[in-house]
């Protein structure tokens, strides 16, 4: 097409460092020799980025001529972390660009460490997008991820005299080599206003929604490249600009401040991210984030679709759209809107399409976090998406009555209005009838949507939900945050399964020999000890690598029950206080998470682990038999530290209640052994290692259903458990709290009264399990063959696996579909 290729680029060190040089020179206006870290960072970053924009044009000429189906992945987060060492890795550079630095004496790993983290989501459901953007890329399908580019990520998190301080994140100060701002791909957004019905000569009368208020959402494009580069996909992130950024009028008659009002209102959509990931806030300005990122999404889909074909009635063969949970739930009545009001499709047609294109992935069951609006609400600011789904909802009420023979208590179930709150419109409703499929993350995830809160829709459409277990990426979870066992596997089985991980199972046998358990053991020493280095430099605590590593890193939430963790520390520490003499097995309870701003009880908890940590570290009493750790502000690059750390991982969720879970694969494929409830993934987890090497406690969901139903209360159990009843005495003494005695009451009167997250039920199993752990860690040659077997075992843990099945169940869409 007489369009100039670029020449291939050679990837050996000689040429790398000439780039880099040149960018230094050209780019940033350094020499080599007044260039800060910095300055090679960023030279670094832009000399891989030209090789990403090779591949990045490649992909998208290959998709344009294949003409295949697309997968749109709509998420509000996207956690992505560092950028830098992914990109290096996945183009196989990471080597010869560590030589080309070297020879102008700075060191690759020093400088990876200036890259802001990309903290656009809160935890688990976020970091879940950022792997399945990168294994859409590595597995060749065709992925665009929508999100919102969000001026302040995730809040940073300090910890002042034990408690949580949040401060705000500015990932973006230093600007972003990474994104590329699209202004011409930039789209009209409403909000407010009223709907009208047009009647024009000739045509049918149709609704007009003229909004009062618009914003302008802009593109900004950053490059995610698969494995050995071989495709590179797209994550469009939107942000939102006033129309008119000055209203010169308000401005010439000297309102200066009053004619930037209206662009600080556009801009404030896009400028934080929630912090909550368990409580729905309700806000008008959560709302107009899901709307916002949502319709942007869909113009620019239906835009780009309508380029390549006709009309839009074949979208759904061309389009798969992804909803992660309900939060962009609102493009299910946005795509009714665009193509019945805006392209002229009749009701039913547009009905089948925008079932036909959506799918739906639910992340909880927990009522508190499920989303539903407030109609009035609802109405103000989208009064034509409000009439809409009054218009869905009596589509399939109708159909529940006049096929189903559904009564009064059945429609009210299955309603898209809960009249009982106030009036609500339930997001998760609107998703389920908007998609022809719904997913869980993992088998019993799957298993308790079909029983709780979609139970009823389920009846009525028995084959629309499915499961889609979790994965986790093996290229930043082993390859990169784990270096020194990815070498070791690759002596031991050759690199064979850097490109199709099912084949790490070729390590199992190797359990049983006792050079290569040694190996195994040595390189978890040694990330034991940059661990340990991490935690003296910034806590100024010393931990010994030879101990146990029991680590529980993750949002810190009741149901997750850090609480659990934490009282079993201090009934430990009470036993060695009481029992110097017998052969205790030294012990680093490590704890990192950040609670939401506004949960109360998240935040005392956090408060009570560092207050614990104070005071057991500082008691000569207890000989470095057991330490208590918090480490502040976990985010992705913390977690790649962490994962190949740990001897043990903590997954002790109340069962029923931790959707899947994906710390919990971190951890086993980085050789960890898992303390864990039959909860989320664990399940499957112990299906893939064998009973022998997992280490399952505690109630199982239907028994805490049943406990639940019963009414069950602390009090008993505690009164008989002089080992738990101890542990709560002293905290509620204040031993760990003199200054404000009270601190922990609260927490601790919860557990007397109610009990709620089974803490006193599972307490006694809990910690028999540990204590077989710690028998089992003194025969070294034991635990080190189990974990051997995790790390063998959990290949099918890869993302990789998740979004083929995605692919092939769901989206028909990607290598091997038609289309
Ligand atoms: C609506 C708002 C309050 C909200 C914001 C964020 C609600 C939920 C969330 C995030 C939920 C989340 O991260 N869920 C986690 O998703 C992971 C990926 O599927 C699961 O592994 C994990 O068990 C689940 O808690």
């Amino acid at each position: 097409n007489g369009v100039q290729k670029p020449e291939p680029r050679l990837n050996d060190p000689d040429t790398l460092a000439r780039q880099i040089v040149e960018k230094l020179t050209y780019s940033i206006g350094k020499n080599p020799a007044s260039a800060r870290k910095y300055d090679w960072l960023r030279a670094t970053t832009l000399a891989v980025r030209d090789r990403i924009i090779d591949h990045w044009f490649e992909s998208a000429d290959r998709f344009a001529e294949e003409g295949g189906k697309r997968v749109c992945y709509l998420s509000m987060e996207f956690l992505i972390g560092r950028m830098l060492r992914d990109a290096i890795n996945n183009l196989g550079l990471t080597e010869p660009v560590r030589e080309a630095l070297a020879r102008y004496g700075v060191e690759l790993d020093m400088i990876e460490l200036l890259e802001p983290d990309a903290a656009l989501g809160n935890g688990g459901l976020g970091r879940l997008a950022a792997c399945f953007m990168e294994s859409m890329a590595s597995t060749g399908v065709p992925g665009y991820g929508y999100g919102i580019r969000y001026v302040h990520g995730f809040f940073r998190q300090e910890i002042a005299d034990g408690a949580q301080v949040e401060l705000p994140e500015n990932w973006l100060v230093h600007g972003n080599p990474w994104e590329f701002e699209r202004r011409n791909a930039s789209y009209e957004i409403g909000f407010g206003g009223k709907v009208s019905m047009i009647q024009e000569a000739g045509r049918p009368a149709r609704q007009v929604w003229r909004p009062a208020e618009r914003v302008l959402a802009v593109a900004y494009d950053t490059p995610m490249v698969g494995w050995r580069g071989r495709q590179v996909n797209t994550l469009r992130l939107w942000s939102a600009q006033a129309l008119d950024p000055i209203l010169l009028d308000a401005f010439n008659s000297g309102d200066h401040i009053g004619a930037l009002v209206e662009s600080n209102k556009a801009e404030a959509i896009t400028r934080v991210l929630y912090p909550a990931d368990s409580h729905q806030a309700g806000q008008e300005l959560r709302l107009r984030q899901e709307y916002f990122f949502s319709s942007a999404s869909l113009q620019d889909i239906i835009r780009r679709h309508l380029e390549e074909n006709d009309n839009l009635s074949n979208l759904a063969d061309k389009v798969a759209i992804q909803l992660n949970d309900t939060h962009p739930a609102v493009s299910v009545a946005e795509l009714m809107r665009l193509l019945v009001d805006v392209h002229g499709f009749g009701w039913d047609e547009a009905w089948t399409i925008t079932r036909a294109t959506f799918s739906y992935t639910n992340h909880t069951l927990l009522p508190e976090a499920l989303e539903h609006w407030p109609i009035h609400l609802f109405e103000r600011l989208l009064p034509r998406q409000m009439q809409i789904i009054y218009a869905i909802n009596a589509g399939i009420i109708r159909e529940a009555a006049q096929e189903h023979g559904y009564d009064d208590g059945q429609v009210a179930a299955i309603s898209l209005i809960d009249e009982g709150n106030g009036r609500r419109v339930r997001m998760g409703q609107l998703a389920f009838v908007g998609s022809h499929a719904v997913n869980g993350v993992s088998a019993l995830h799957t298993d308790l949507m079909k029983q709780t809160v979609f139970r009823d829709l389920h009846e009525l459409y028995p084959d629309r939900i499915q499961n889609k277990t979790n994965g986790v990426t093996p290229r930043r979870w082993l390859m990169e945050a784990n270096p020194g066992l990815t070498g070791l596997i690759t002596e031991a089985i050759g690199p064979g399964f850097l490109d199709d991980i099912e084949k790490i199972i070729e390590i199992d046998d190797l359990a049983d020999d006792a050079a290569f358990r040694e190996r195994f053991a040595a390189i978890k020493r040694q990330n034991k000890e940059r661990l340990a280095n991490v935690i003296g430099e910034r806590m100024a605590t010393s931990v010994d690598p030879s101990a146990i590593f029991d680590i529980q890193v993750k949002r810190i939430h009741e149901y997750k029950r850090q609480f659990l963790n934490i009282i079993e520390a201090i009934a430990l520490y009470d036993q060695i206080r009481s029992h110097p003499e017998r052969n205790w097995t030294p012990r680093v309870k490590i704890f990192a998470g950040k609670a939401a701003p506004s949960y109360v009880q998240a935040k005392e908890i956090i408060h009570l682990a560092n207050d614990v940590g104070r005071v057991i570290n500082a008691d000569p009493a207890v000989r470095d038999l057991l330490k208590v750790v918090f480490i502040p502000n976990y985010n992705v690059s913390l977690a790649e530290i962490i994962m190949p750390a740990a001897d043990l991982s903590e997954q002790i969720s109340t069962a029923g209640l931790e959707a899947s879970g994906t710390g919990n694969m971190k951890f086993a494929l980085n050789g960890a052994l898992t303390i864990g409830t039959l909860d989320g993934a664990n399940v499957e987890m112990l299906e893939h290692v064998g009973e022998d090497n997992i280490f399952i406690f505690g109630l199982t969901a239907s028994e805490v259903a049943q406990r639940r139903r019963e009414a069950h209360s602390g009090r008993s159990i505690i009164d008989n458990e002089p080992m738990l009843r101890e542990a709560l005495d002293a905290i509620s003494s204040g031993l760990f709290c003199p200054d404000s005695p009270s601190r922990f009451h609260s927490l601790v009167s919860n557990l007397y009264n109610n009990d709620w997250w089974m803490i006193c039920a599972d307490f006694k199993a809990y910690w028999d399990t540990q204590r077989t752990l710690d028998d089992l860690y003194t025969r070294q040659d034991e635990w080190q063959a189990k974990a051997v077997h995790n790390t063998a075992r959990m290949g099918w843990f890869s993302s990789d696996r998740s979004i083929r099945e995605y692919a092939r169940d769901i989206w028909k869409a990607g290598p091997g579909q038609a289309g």
